[in-house]
């Protein structure tokens, strides 16, 4: 090979070293570029001393000091015999279990735990500090976590797709395990425990029975050993008619003696695999899943009866909420409601009850679950979604911890003022016994884990508010960027604040002022606002937006089908008149003239207008705020997020054009000043809509 060209793969491999495909997700450990900074850490770089080296948790945090030290700083700590200028983990009975502590003391660094995960999550916040650029002066440092289970739900599948997946197909490569390792689970458990993530639910609540089987879950055994260094404990989704499906029983009845047998044999023969099993989730009677109703039973019968089989073994039942009845003609926003509510109490003490944030599924804005305080006897868990399913998939970028905050800080009135979703949840208001929230996975087989980058922030917010809930979004932001795109603070600023005004946005050019479910049907993407037959009415956009040529919403008060009763008086209060209404909500709760003026000074119709027609410009300001990044990230990642933002681009104006399209046939009023009319028409619009449905 000629000189010529071994300098030209040299460049190459140059410019490829440098290219960043977001892999590394937010744990990128580049070098420091502060020097004092680098030297105050410098100091601690000698050795990493741990209290018990047969702890493989202890390891795994040694593991990634050593691998951050060496990154950031360029120092691997490996001094023999030292005994200062190092690093020691050790454990102190006086904190809290998962808590920990980092101190200066007697010349090293200290982290200790009250159990090898809190020495593993005090490793990565010491990490996160010297990635932030924070100064040495702001330890000490202890914290703890507000709820037990911290977990991620995959809706991953045995063939490898993931039910509302966009990031590529499963990270789970079911046929090379158990024998094939992929180093890529380590890293997924890695990014976890970073953030604080103590369980995951591998398989769709959707389930196949095929996960209870020994094939199976040997496989799963073998993900459950790369995790459990990584303080990550496993559950599974199962199918409640397994023993039907499974063993040929003629019944899944929870009250058949046979049915409790099967269950406690399969457990027990869960936990020889994985001794430290998480337990089961479980989707029962919703959406054409199994479940105790066929058999005349209750949720809690049901639950009661997993709960038993998994007691011995320290198991949990984690329950869904999300159902609806077969019967299509109630209002879904009361379902879960109505079914659970009277069941308050008769679950057993291992039961778990896991609630959608909102009352109908994931919409880009939705109020808090009614159920959310009404069952001070039942621990319950908060379900968010972080993969996009209706939040335009992996072209979208959309910030999801203003969501979240804004549904953990939603004031319950449970017990008063200052009972809010987050201290439901945390168990302050009830005192559950039992504490946890799910986070529906967007990761997947995407080079770059989430499809969009911008939508790691996503899983990385899910994460930090599981562990805090009292952080705030801008300062999770703050830290997301700063260890994933740049230091430099007018790229941070100017990322922060895309992100933070991210969902607003989102919500103005597709379901503005309460609007809700007008998505395309089945695939749940693009605007459907004309769908009016499907299987089910509540399948349908008519049935939620309801406009007629009066006017346009949802009467959920007590002239209409008074859901909003559900809620204590102090929050029906609040969203009861449509004068006072907080406008976010106003059409989930109202049905309102196409003239009535608004608190905004417009119109109904105006208002509509003018935030869809807001919403695509909003995106555009976006596009022109991410071109200023360009000098200071990286290039391969700055070119994927300003692709996908062009592409928001396209897909709001198809949002913005089907949307006042449609309703303009019933307003039959002209698009306000000083916007114009579509260029296109509403039959266009259905035409790409279609398009985009493969119809
Ligand atoms: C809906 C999804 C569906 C899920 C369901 C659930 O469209 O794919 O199975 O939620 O949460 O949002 O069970």
């Amino acid at each position: 090979m000629s000189n010529k060209y071994i300098l030209l793969l040299l460049m190459l491999f140059s410019v490829d070293a440098h290219a960043d495909d977001g892999y590394r997700l937010w744990l990128k450990y580049d070098r420091i570029q502060d020097a004092a900074r680098r030297k105050e850490y410098l100091r601690f770089a000698g050795f990493v001393d741990l209290e018990t080296p047969s702890s493989s948790i202890q390891m795994a945090a040694k593991t990634e000091l050593l691998r951050g030290f060496e990154g950031m700083l360029g120092a691997k700590p490996a001094i023999a015999g030292r005994k200062t200028g190092g690093i020691r983990l050790l454990r102190d009975q006086h904190l809290p279990d998962e808590g920990f502590r980092i101190e200066l003391k007697g010349g090293n660094l200290l982290v200790s735990g009250g159990s090898d995960r809190g020495i593993l999550y005090g490793a990565f916040t010491l990490l996160r500090l010297i990635q932030t650029g924070q100064a040495i002066s702001k330890l000490p440092i202890s914290e703890s976590p507000k709820v037990q289970l911290r977990m991620l739900n995959h809706w991953d599948n045995p063939l490898g797709t993931i039910e509302r997946g966009y990031a590529g197909a499963s990270l789970w490569k079911w046929y090379e395990l158990p024998e094939v390792i992929d180093p890529r689970y380590t890293d997924y458990a890695r990014a976890n425990a970073s953030i604080g993530i103590n369980a995951v639910a591998v398989n769709n609540v959707n389930a196949s029975a095929r996960f209870l089987t020994a094939e199976y879950l040997q496989k799963v055994k073998a993900l459950a050993d790369v995790f459990r260094p990584y303080g990550i404990q496993v559950f599974l989704s199962i199918n409640f008619a397994s023993p039907k499906i499974l063993s040929g029983l003629t019944t899944s009845d929870p009250l058949d003696p046979q049915v409790r047998q099967w269950w406690r044999e399969k457990t027990e023969e869960v936990y020889r695999y994985i001794p430290d099993f998480g337990g089961f989730l479980v989707k029962a009677n919703s959406e054409g899943e199994p479940g105790p109703q066929e058999y005349g039973r209750t949720h809690a019968d049901g639950a009661n009866m997993l709960a038993e089989a998994l007691k011995p073994h320290g198991g949990r039942v984690i329950w869904r909420a999300f159902v609806y009845s077969p019967d299509p003609r109630g209002d879904r926003f009361r379902e879960a409601y109505n079914e659970f509510k009277p069941l308050d109490g008769l679950f057993a003490s291992n039961v778990i009850v896991q609630v959608k944030n909102g009352p109908i599924d994931f919409q880009p804005r939705e109020p808090f679950h009614p159920i959310l305080g009404a069952m001070p006897h039942t621990p319950l868990a908060l379900e968010f979604q972080i993969t996009q399913e209706y939040l335009g998939f992996s072209t979208n970028l959309v910030y999801q911890a203003s969501l979240y905050k804004e549904c953990l800080e939603s004031d319950t009135y449970a017990k008063g003022k200052g009972a809010t979703v987050a201290r439901i949840v945390d168990g302050s208001v009830h005192a559950y016994s039992i504490t946890a929230m799910a986070g529906v996975a967007n990761t997947g087989s995407d080079r770059n884990w989430t499809g969009h980058l911008m939508s790691q922030a996503n899983w990385y917010a899910f994460g930090r508010l599981a562990w805090d809930h009292t952080l705030g979004e801008a300062d999770i932001a703050d830290e997301w960027i700063r260890m994933t795109w740049t230091k430099r603070p007018e790229a941070v600023a100017i990322i922060k604040d895309i992100l933070l005004k991210s969902r607003q946005i989102y919500v103005d050019f597709t379901t503005p002022l309460g609007l809700h479910h007008i998505m395309g049907q089945g695939i749940h993407f693009g605007p459907e606002p004309w769908l009016e037959k499907s299987a089910r009415p509540d399948w349908t956009s008519v049935y939620y937006h309801r406009a007629d040529s009066v006017g346009l919403g949802f009467d959920r008060t007590a002239t209409g089908n008074n859901s909003l009763a559900l809620y204590r008086p102090e929050v029906k209060q609040s969203w009861e008149k449509p004068e006072t209404c907080d406008l976010n909500y106003l059409l989930w709760f109202h049905h309102v003239g196409w003239n009535k003026r608004l608190s905004t000074g417009n119109t109904l119709w105006d208002e509509l207008c003018t935030r869809y027609y807001r919403g695509v410009e909003e995106v555009a300001r976006m596009q022109a705020q991410w071109a200023r990044i360009q000098p200071w990230v990286d290039a391969e990642m700055f070119a994927d997020v300003a692709g996908r933002l062009a592409a928001q681009h396209r897909e709001a104006l198809n949002w913005r054009d089907a949307c006042v399209l449609y309703f303009q046939t019933y307003s039959r009023m002209p698009i306000p000043a000083p916007y114009k009319a579509p260029e296109r028409t509403l039959e266009d619009m259905k035409k790409i809509v279609a398009w985009y449905q493969l119809k």
